[in-house]
């Protein structure tokens, strides 16, 4: 490594003074690797037993775990679909009636969106990262845990629904109307709005912590334009989970309190409109297939110039289509809804929009096919899933194009020619990477290697089941017949096409049982696998095989960016070797350079995160039970046990700061302020933003759209709107009140200034209370039923800016404060700004509403 890579970072400062930094630090002398071995394993290990299972918060076991969940998910939603087949076999086929087919058509699309392809990208995530990147765990490891848990109840309610025969059954989009109390009274649609809300906060936990650490937990001196590609495109991924994911739990939301409560979103006769959840869902629902595929692609651009044997092509030009892949999947919502009737200039728009996506994922796609020709490539069985890959995405590709021209798209609307090129878009572009991954990572995982034949036989099945399958649906769908249906009585046309496909249907099944069997042959009796088989260069085979809990007994440096540093890191000749403290630690670094700034400790094995998704589990079991009265104490017990979360961390005095390297030591995390937890409230922020923004988008689409508009004359008196100013005007003092407890917190004053915070949360949200009393009927009208959820939605951030000034306020009595240490404030002024802010528009828009 040469001095011009790093110019510019020779010696420094940090901020707070402590580290003088440089990008040629000193190796750390070797040390006996058994000792390094134990000493680590000591304090990264997780408990024995069903403790363990309870406790983990390791990132290895947990992205493990959640990769292993969503294959039974998998194979769950596979039975169904194989049901679905063999209704469709035969003309009549007559062996399900037609409620017991909706459930299964709408529980094998949910299960496969939202049990299998997210939880299995957000588990490869977790799993990988720290691996690629250098770092021995996630930012936030009680988080994954959460999500994990979250994850595996609110799922396990979804597929036991089934069971009981109340599973949804109005379609996995659950379009409006269809899914209201009136069409749909049964509990099946809450049971789907519920349960895919409370594993949504898996998504949201994964989006804040693959964000974070991405940008702040790579090796040291690892610049974001020299990251492994696969950062790159989990970096594309979180972004667009943290603001793809809130319309669809804003709008899941509003649909259940219409449902429960009776307040009219989505119903016309009282100034509602169902085409708002149809554009909240596809805000979500488009990305999503980009969701879903960039992780995939991820896998390809890491898996191809390894078995290729050469170095991937332009790596400039992929960054580049990922971030134009991101930003074009946004403006796509819309054409989901080319049939339901919009503006024709728009129309247009979305159409060239739609096409034009093609022009990113081709951009990649000559990338893998430049890098295949310019090396020599090697036909082992992740490869094979790469070429089953190529021969079904692009095809899918071709069909997704004819779908953007609008005339066509009038044309296959709701026929099964859509339906094939649904699959094969998501089994191409997402199941064939996923399980190319699977085979490429197996030895790191179990540390084994695979019994040569069944895989490849594996693979052939499934790539001719698929083949057949979906290939003849694009006839069947050409020949009209509709998707969604059960009997098709009157059409012996598609009888034969649909017989074949279901017989391929069970080859293709068959395929996938081979290759679960070959996994688990693999990991129980395959023979030991050597260090790095695939001789990839990347960090994630820098390490003994299967990988230790803490991957890297010391972390790789700056002369140590790829998988050759395998021994001096397992001596300890890289950054913060061994665990001296006690402590899990890991290094944080400057998101865009990779210049080391301080040690994070993160939390080790403990429960809260099971009893956090349990106390929140609670409050969606009260819900979808109609036990409304009993939601509130579900909500009470989640703030108990998260409070929990913050009293563990933090120190109530200075520590010397930790030795990385000969010549660098860095601060703790407690007593830095630009902590990972502030990145991630950040991260957190900008997702809650988004659900605030998709709030506003409903209230300016009905307003414009709704036929039942303009509302009734409101009630509101001025008392009323004086109330909220005078909300408004607490939160402004209380973000006063947050800086200055910030700047003064090494003194007593700051300690007036958290308790002046926490009085003006209070105040405000009495303030608010007094508004939410004199709101007009919100199941009145729309109009008063949207001013009730914004109330709410300042309600709810009123509340956690109450606790995080107190939370302040503690830390400043407990000592947990003082010159070099921040305790809550930082993330108390972050959250009271955005309290705020947000609250002064809700106030402008309804004050604009009245006079208006
Ligand atoms: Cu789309």
């Amino acid at each position: 490594m040469t001095d011009a890579t790093h110019s510019g970072t020779a010696s420094g400062v940090l901020p707070d003074g402590t580290a003088i930094d440089r990008a040629d630090i000193a190796t750390n002398p070797p040390q006996r690797a058994l000792h390094l071995h134990r000493e680590l394993d000591r304090v990264w290990a997780d408990l024995p037993g069903w403790r363990g299972f309870f406790t983990s918060v390791n990132h290895g076991t947990i992205g493990l775990r959640f990769m292993a969940t969503s294959f039974v998910f998998f194979a769950i939603g596979g039975v169904l679909a194989m049901l679905i087949r063999a209704q469709l076999a035969t003309r009549e086929g007559a062996f399900l009636d037609t409620d017991l087919y909706n459930q299964i058509f709408t529980m094998h699309g949910t299960i496969m969106m939202f049990l299998f392809a997210i939880p299995m990208l957000e588990g490869l995530g977790l799993w990988l990262l720290p691996k690629i990147l250098g770092a021995r765990d996630m930012a936030f490891p009680r988080l994954s845990a959460l999500g994990y848990f979250c994850y595996l109840f609110g799922g396990s309610v979804i597929v036991l629904s089934l069971l009981f025969g109340v599973a949804p059954d109005d379609g996995w989009f659950m379009y409006t109307p269809l899914s209201d109390r009136t069409h749909s009274p049964g509990v099946n649609a809450d049971v789907w709005l519920l349960g895919v809300t409370f594993v949504e906060i898996s998504a949201m936990a994964a989006a804040v912590e693959i964000t974070v650490t991405i940008l702040r937990c790579r090796a040291a001196h690892m610049p974001l334009t020299r990251m492994p590609l696969m950062g790159w495109y989990l970096l594309g991924t979180s972004v667009m989970m943290l603001v793809g994911f809130p319309p669809l739990i804003l709008g899941s939301i509003l649909l259940e309190v219409q449902r429960a409560f009776d307040w009219p979103f989505f119903d016309v006769a009282r100034g509602g409109d169902p085409l708002l959840w149809q554009h909240l869902f596809w805000l979500f629902g488009h990305p999503e297939v980009y969701i879903i595929f960039l992780p995939a692609a991820g896998a390809l651009s890491t898996i191809i110039p390894v078995l290729s044997r050469t170095t991937i092509l332009g790596y400039g030009a992929i960054v580049a289509a990922i971030i134009g892949l991101v930003f074009l999947s946004f403006g796509l919502w819309v054409h989901h809804m080319f049939t339901v009737g919009i503006p024709h200039m728009a129309l247009a728009f979305f159409s060239a929009a739609s096409a034009l996506v093609a022009v990113p994922t081709a951009v990649q796609i000559f990338a893998w096919i430049g890098t295949m020709w310019d090396g020599k490539v090697q036909m082992r069985l992740p490869m094979l899933y790469v070429m089953g890959f190529f021969a079904t995405f692009v095809m899918g590709g071709l069909t997704g194009v004819m779908l953007a021209m609008v005339p066509f798209n009038w044309q296959a609307h709701d026929t099964a020619f859509v339906t094939a090129h649904l699959h094969y878009v998501l089994i191409g572009g997402f199941v064939f990477p996923m399980l190319a991954a699977v085979t490429y990572w197996m030895p790191l995982i179990c540390g084994r290697w695979r019994i040569r034949g069944l895989g490849e036989a594996a693979f052939w099945l499934i790539l001719i089941g698929f083949h057949g399958t979906f290939f003849l649906m694009h006839l069947t769908g050409l020949l009209g017949m509709p998707r969604r249906i059960d009997v098709y009585p009157g059409n012996p046309e598609w009888e034969w096409l649909n017989l074949t496909s279901s017989v391929f249907g069970m080859i293709q099944s068959a395929g996938f049982a081979l290759f679960a069997f070959d996994i688990i042959m693999q990991w129980l009796f395959g023979r030991r696998s050597w260090r790095n088989p695939w001789k990839a260069p990347t960090l994630d085979w820098a390490m003994p095989v299967p990988s230790p809990s803490y991957n890297f007994a010391s972390l790789p440096g700056p002369r140590q960016p790829d998988a050759d540093a395998i021994l001096p890191l397992a001596r300890g000749e890289g950054l913060l070797p061994g665990a001296p403290r006690g402590l899990r630690e890991t290094l944080v670094v400057e998101p865009a350079s990779g210049r080391p700034q301080h040690v994070a400790v993160l939390a080790t094995n403990t429960a809260l995160p099971v009893l956090t998704s349990a106390a929140i589990g609670s409050f969606f079991g009260a819900m979808l039970l109609g036990f409304y009265w009993l939601a509130p104490l579900g909500i009470l017990a989640t703030i108990i046990v998260a409070w929990r979360w913050g009293a563990i961390m933090g120190s109530t005095e200075d520590r010397a700061p930790a030795q990385v390297a000969p010549d660098l030591h860095l601060p703790l995390h407690f007593q830095v302020r630009n902590t990972l937890a502030l990145t991630g409230a950040v991260a957190l922020l900008v997702g809650d933003a988004t659900l605030y923004a998709s709030l506003l988008f409903g209230v300016g689409f009905l307003t414009v759209v709704a036929p039942g508009w303009p509302a009734p004359p409101s009630g509101l008196e001025m008392p009323v709107l004086v109330a909220g100013l005078a909300a408004v005007a607490a939160m402004a003092v209380g973000s006063v009140a947050a800086r200055l407890a910030e700047a003064n917190r090494a003194r007593p004053s700051g300690h007036l200034w958290t308790l002046v915070g926490t009085g003006m949360a209070v105040l405000a949200l009495v303030m608010l209370g007094v508004v939410a009393m004199g709101l007009d009927d919100p199941t009145r009208h729309a109009r008063d039923a949207l001013r009730g959820v914004v109330v709410g939605f300042a309600v709810a951030h009123g509340v956690i800016a109450g606790l995080l000034a107190l939370r302040s306020h503690l830390d400043h009595r407990q000592g947990r404060v003082g010159a070099n240490r921040y305790g809550a404030i930082p993330g108390w002024r972050l959250f009271q700004d955005f309290w705020l802010a947000t609250s002064a528009i809700s106030l402008a828009v309804v004050l604009a509403q009245e006079v208006l």
